[in-house]
């Protein structure tokens, strides 16, 4: 049985109070038969609030992509959400994390998606750009504890995403070294290999997965495939630098107070 409408917006709106007070909230107790339709429907209510304060969105992500994040934070399936001009930093700019509630950071590889995507389409016709990036990711839950349904609802944790340099997609994309640097200091080394084995297969599971829930990628959106290695504390006066081998680099500052 859905769940109730009642229950739904009720949870949206209190992710999206969690998200704008910093404040976290505790884990839903989700009503017996509740499943990750239901967690999506919270997912899209909740941006719903966000579309009506004039945020726009402008893509997809795919989280939980690799074995060292599903080890992590304890959950074994791939996930989506989306991504809003809000979350946008400019390479090379700055994340006010005292707007955040315990943020973490990790690199990722993003894909410029080239026209509307219709069910079947691959990726050499639909991906124009790939460039190397960085996503910063905000559980709204206390403690960074959650289940599957409840990540899910809160937009897969999404916060912010920055992307370097877009390239033409390489003909090899599945095996290349990417490294996380704090302050100069390498924090994470892992390999695209990581991300379900081929980043591109991300996007096959985005196309399959949002499309389960009638959400189709559109042209000039960004989609962010998913990060090779572990999220990292992201703390006021870090320097970030994402590096992938053969794409580039992608880097955000942290400035504010420390919320954590
Ligand atoms: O982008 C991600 O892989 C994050 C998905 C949600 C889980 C988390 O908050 O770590
Ligand atoms: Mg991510």
């Amino acid at each position: 049985m859905p769940l109730p409408q009642d229950e739904l917006t009720a949870l949206a709106a209190r992710l999206d109070d969690a998200a704008l007070t910093a404040t976290a909230v505790p884990q839903p107790t989700w009503p017996p038969g509740a499943d990750t339709d239901d967690a999506y429907a919270v997912q899209s209510a909740l941006m719903n609030r966000q579309l009506a304060r004039g945020e726009r969105t402008v893509g997809l992500k795919m989280g939980l992509t690799s074995r060292a994040k599903m080890v992590q934070v304890g959950v074994s399936e791939v996930i989506w959400g989306r991504l809003t001009d809000r979350m946008r930093v400019p390479d090379g700019g700055a994340v006010d994390v005292s707007t955040l509630i315990h943020p973490r950071v990790e690199p990722e590889v993003a894909f410029l998606i080239g026209r509307d995507v219709l069910p079947g389409d691959d990726f050499a016709s639909a991906v124009a750009a790939v460039a190397p990036a960085l996503e910063v990711i905000d559980s709204r839950y206390a403690d960074f504890r959650f289940s599957l349904p409840d990540v899910i609802a809160d937009n897969t944790s999404a916060a912010g995403f920055a992307i370097g340099p877009w390239q033409p997609p390489p003909t090899a994309l599945a095996n290349l070294g990417v490294l996380l640097e704090i302050d100069g200091r390498v924090v994470q080394t892992g390999s695209t290999a990581a991300i379900l084995g081929d980043p591109r297969r991300a996007f096959e599971e985005a196309v399959r997965l949002a499309g389960r829930q009638g959400v189709r990628l559109r042209e000039g959106w960004v989609l962010l495939a998913g990060a090779a290695t572990a999220a990292v504390p992201l703390a006021p006066g870090a320097q970030v630098r994402a590096v992938v081998e053969g794409l580039g680099t992608a880097s955000l500052s942290a400035k504010g107070d420390d919320r954590a």
